[in-house]
């Protein structure tokens, strides 16, 4: 084979290889649809969302640094109150972040990250964990558990928390390098703070020019992680669920509204769709769907 016509071969390949990548990525989810603004004022700086297990339509949120220990169960459909919870015996010193996986013992609960840092300058660093409520009625939940912990960095906004009830927390960074650690499961329930050292820890493939990121989820099936910086959503397929080797990966860009002050994403109860929430009063809340493999324009 003659080399002239070789390298063409190969730079042909290499081009359709790119072409494919590119156009795969660009459509993997749809442009952001405006489901409904919050209509009441009780949410008025939205810091987190999660989608409820039990009670599929349903997302939780809450209130950073300012509340009480209320979780707000809002229509997925509309963005509209249904319920109001009030977690007993946690305080809302600066709730950042939300989300849903296994309790201790089966069933579904809402993990509450209460690690951002408050008015007075400190972080509660505190895992609340409630058992998700059979009705969408307002009530009072008990606490089903809480972990303490303590580490090197000031801040975090992103809680996960995946299928085997592990705890993901990222750090809150200017200018990129954000961490996530592990929080050990030994930890639930302890009175003394445990430290979580660096070893537990790896760093995101992010670099921006805030302080990010600011929020993300890991999907119902475990296998996809959304991380959310001011600017920007990004992407990682996890197959096999291995979080921290997932970071060793450059993610994919989704779309994304540009929202005044967004903080909050989430999947989903079935992972085809992701949707996005603002601080702010009478925020809307977005929704960003899946699209259909048959949809996938496949170039080259
Ligand atoms: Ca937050």
């Amino acid at each position: 084979m003659a080399p002239l016509f070789l390298c063409f071969l190969v730079f042909n390949v290499l081009s359709q290889t790119q072409a494919v990548s590119v156009k795969r990525q660009a459509t993997l989810f749809n442009q952001a649809v405006a489901v409904g603004n919050l209509t009441t004022t009780v949410v008025d700086e939205a810091s987190g969302l999660a989608a409820s297990r039990r009670h599929p339509g349903i997302l939780y949120t809450h209130n950073d640094s300012g509340d009480g220990p209320k979780i707000y169960a809002l229509n997925a459909s509309d963005a509209s109150l249904v319920a109001t919870f009030t977690v007993v015996a946690a305080v809302n010193h600066d709730w950042e972040d939300i989300a849903v996986g296994p309790c201790d013992e089966g069933g579904n609960c809402i993990y509450i990250g209460d690690f951002g840092v408050g008015h007075d300058g400190q972080s509660a660093k505190t895992i609340y964990r409630v058992k998700e409520p059979a009705t969408l009625v307002d009530q009072i939940l008990d606490l089903d558990s809480f972990l303490k912990f303590d580490w090197s960095s000031t801040e975090g906004q992103t809680l996960l928390v995946d299928n085997d009830g592990e705890v993901y927390v990222v750090t809150n960074v200017l200018g990129g390098r954000a961490k996530m650690y592990i929080l050990p499961y030994f930890a639930w329930g302890e009175p003394e703070r445990t430290y979580v050292h660096s070893t537990s820890s790896v760093h995101l493939p992010l670099h921006t020019s805030h302080h990010d990121p600011v929020g993300g989820d890991i999907s119902p099936n475990g296998e996809d992680l959304l991380i959310k910086a001011k600017h920007h959503v990004y992407y990682w397929h996890v197959p096999d669920r291995d979080y921290f080797r997932a970071m060793s990966n450059p993610p994919t860009e989704l779309p994304y509204h540009q929202e005044r002050l967004g903080e909050s994403i989430c999947w989903d109860v079935t992972g085809d769709k992701y949707y996005t929430l603002s601080e702010g009063r009478f925020a809307t809340l977005y929704s960003y769907s899946r699209k259909v493999p048959d949809s996938i324009t496949v170039v080259g």
